[in-house]
C-alpha cells in the first residue's frame, strides 16, 4: 500500500467546506500575493478532490440495492445512529468509540489482491468489483463474542460470487482475508503487541454457503468507514470477530489461516467461532446477549439463529472446537 500523504488539519476542514470555484478564485488571490508557486502546483484543488473521491462517493449510484426477502429477521433493526457509533475496529482503538478516528481511513484508491491457490493471481479495484457483483440488501443479526448483538441491513454480494471470480484451484481448502496495515492513519496499529494486520479465515465450504456475505454497504448507502469500508465480511452464524473489516487481500490456501484473535488467545477465540449459547467463553457465559439500543437481554441461539442454513457444514467435524 502506498504511503499516505498526511495533510494538515486545516486543509481537511477547508476542503470539505469549500467548493472548487472558491479554490479557483482563492488561487487568483494567492497568485496576486506572490504565492503563485504553491497554488500553481495545484495543491489546493487536489486536496479538495482527495476528500470527495472516496469509495463511497464513487459507488453511491449502486444504492439502495434491492432487498432480498429470503433473509428475514424477527427483531427490529438497530438504529444507524447506534450501530455506527458503537464499533469494534481495533485498528482505530481498543474501545467502542472509534467512529471519528476511523474517518482517517482512505478508501480510494483501494485495490484488493486476490492470490494464493488461484488460476491467476489478480488485483481488482474496489469500485470495479462493486460494479461487477450482484448487490442486494439483507437483514442480518450480528452477535459479538462479548455478548452484545445488533441487527443490520447490510448491502453486498455472496462470498461465493467472489470465489467464482477468483477461480481457485481444487487444492484450495481455506480463504484467508487480510485487513489494511497502515499505522500512519490507524493509531491502534502502532500498538505493536497486536499481530497486525487483522486476519480471518473460512473453509471453502463455509465460503460456498449462501449466508456468507461480502458487505459493501449498510442502511441503504455505501459502507461507513467505522463499519469497515469499503469491503468487509458478514458471517452471521459466527461470533462477530470473524466478520473482518476493510479487506485488502484475499488468499486461497491449503493451510488453515491463523486469525488475529486466535494468534492472541487461541484458547478463547478459535478458528471456528460458531455461536453456541451452551458453550461459555472461558471468562463469561454466552447464554444471553444484550441487544444494542434496547438494552434488552435475550437468549442467544445456536448458530445465532441460523442453524437450519449452516449446521450441515459441521457434520464430521465434531472433534473440532467448533464453538469458540
Ligand atoms: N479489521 C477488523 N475487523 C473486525 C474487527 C477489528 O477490530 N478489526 N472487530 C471485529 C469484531 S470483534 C466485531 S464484533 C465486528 C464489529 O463490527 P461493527 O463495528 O460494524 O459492529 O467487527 C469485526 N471485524
Ligand atoms: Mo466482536
Amino acid at each position: 500500500m502506498p504511503a499516505i500523504h498526511r495533510r494538515p488539519r486545516w486543509a481537511v476542514a477547508e476542503s470539505m467546506a469549500t467548493p472548487e470555484s472558491v479554490f479557483a478564485s482563492r488561487r487568483a488571490v494567492l497568485a496576486g500575493l506572490g504565492l503563485g508557486a504553491i497554488a500553481g502546483a495545484g495543491f489546493l484543488p487536489e486536496t479538495a478532490r482527495a476528500e470527495t473521491e472516496d469509495a463511497a462517493a464513487r459507488t453511491a449510484s449502486l444504492y439502495p440495492a434491492q432487498r432480498n426477502d429470503a433473509y428475514r429477521i424477527e427483531r427490529p433493526l438497530t438504529p444507524e445512529e447506534v450501530s455506527s457509533t458503537y464499533n469494534n475496529f481495533y485498528e482505530f482503538g481498543s474501545h467502542k468509540q472509534i467512529a471519528r478516528a476511523a474517518q482517517a481511513l482512505v478508501t480510494h484508491p483501494w485495490d484488493i489482491e486476490i492470490d494464493g491457490l488461484v488460476e491467476e493471481p489478480t488485483t481488482i479495484a474496489f469500485d470495479d468489483l462493486a460494479k461487477r457483483m450482484p448487490l442486494e440488501e439483507r437483514l442480518y443479526r450480528h452477535r459479538c463474542v462479548e455478548a452484545w448483538s445488533m441487527t443490520v441491513p447490510w448491502t453486498g454480494f455472496p462470498l461465493s460470487a467472489l470465489v467464482a471470480l477468483a477461480r481457485p484451484l481444487s487444492s484450495a481448502r481455506y480463504i484467508r482475508f487480510e485487513t489494511f496495515n497502515d499505522p500512519g492513519i490507524a493509531g491502534g496499529q502502532k500498538q505493536v503487541w497486536y499481530p497486525w494486520p487483522y486476519v480471518e479465515g473460512v473453509t471453502m465450504d463455509e465460503a460456498a454457503n449462501d449466508l456468507a456475505f461480502m458487505v459493501t454497504g449498510a442502511y441503504g448507502k455505501p459502507l461507513a468507514r467505522q463499519f469497515g469500508a469499503p469491503l468487509r465480511l458478514a458471517l452471521p452464524w459466527k461470533y462477530g470477530f470473524k466478520s473482518i473489516k476493510s479487506i485488502r487481500r484475499i488468499s486461497f490456501t491449503e493451510e488453515r489461516p491463523v486469525s488475529f484473535w486466535e494468534e492472541i488467545a487461541a484458547s478463547e477465540y478459535g478458528f471456528w467461532a460458531n455461536v453456541n449459547p451452551d458453550v461459555p467463553h472461558p471468562r463469561w457465559s454466552q447464554a444471553e446477549e444484550r441487544v444494542l439500543h434496547t438494552g434488552e437481554r435475550v437468549p442467544t441461539q445456536l448458530f445465532n439463529g441460523y442453524a437450519e442454513e449452516v449446521a450441515g457444514l459441521y457434520s464430521g467435524l465434531e472433534g473440532e472446537p467448533l464453538y469458540r
